[in-house]
């Protein structure tokens, strides 16, 4: 386990005890709560025209789904194969596109009726999805992040994540806020913030005390994972695996 790795690892268990980094640690304030489904092991995460995008992951469990906000309703649902996991999820025009993990095959599906109505296949593994407007960034459990070619799906370039100069691998899900890479580091409660260009990670937010219950349940699994943005009304929403609340929240310079 790499130095910054463990260092993220201990904000999420110990709050303050190592905010001394040179890195800026960020606190949160919830700004509302939302139900979510405790079935749905969260991989991917999205918000578009007033509604929510979600794929879930476990073999011969995964899906994608269109959820209603404030109720956590499942209005639309579509499984994905059972040979495989469900991974990050984005939307491109009309289109949705999903990620697999270790099976090398991305879905696109049709954002109305969620018809797949293709395949692609990248290299190594698939963790998480978002865009830019211009690229699609996935992860994939190392401290790279490619960006791919929305029409053709080949990389056009690559990133290396790092906190002073240290690779942080682990990245999970992904959402672009205000230009911003936002990625959860599995198996924390951290979210890095990162600069797209260099990929220097400009700080930690801190969520250590947004969940109790967070990696204590399915063999620890039930972490934090789900980042969604509403650029228009800028509201950030984050969730976890099998999480029973998708919480809005507020992020904050820590005092
Ligand atoms: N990934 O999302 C980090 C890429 C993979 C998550 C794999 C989690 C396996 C959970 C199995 C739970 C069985 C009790
Ligand atoms: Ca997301």
């Amino acid at each position: 386990m790499n130095k910054i790795y463990a260092q993220a690892l201990l904000l999420s268990a110990f709050l303050p005890a190592v905010a001394s980094a040179a890195l800026p640690t960020y606190d949160f304030k919830v700004v509302r709560s939302y139900p979510h489904d405790t079935q749905a092991f969260t991989e991917g995460l999205l918000y578009r025209d007033g509604v929510l995008y979600e794929s879930t992951g476990l073999n011969g469990k995964s899906s994608i789904r269109k959820v209603d906000l404030a109720s956590g309703k499942v209005l639309q649902s579509k499984d994905i194969p059972p040979q495989y996991f469900g991974e990050g999820l984005t939307v491109w025009g009309d289109t949705l596109v999903g990620l697999t993990w270790q099976t090398q095959t991305g879905f696109v599906f049709d954002l109305k009726t969620f018809e797949m109505k293709s395949q692609f296949a990248y290299p190594g593994e698939g963790w998480g999805l978002t865009q830019n407007g211009k690229e699609l960034i996935m992860s994939d459990g190392t401290a790279t992040l490619r960006f791919l070619d929305p029409k053709t799906f080949l990389e056009v370039r690559r990133i290396k994540v790092t906190a002073e100069g240290i690779a942080v691998d682990q990245l999970n899900e992904l959402e672009v806020v205000e230009g911003e890479i936002y990625a959860n580091i599995w198996h924390t409660n951290t979210i890095a913030r990162i600069d797209q260009a260099t990929g220097k990670i400009l700080g930690w937010i801190d969520f250590g005390k947004l969940y109790p219950e967070a990696g204590k349940g399915l063999n620890g699994e039930n972490v934090m994972n789900g980042i969604a943005y509403d650029a228009e009304k800028k509201r950030l929403f984050v969730t976890g695996k099998l999480w029973p609340k998708i919480y809005e929240v507020k992020i904050v310079p820590r005092k």
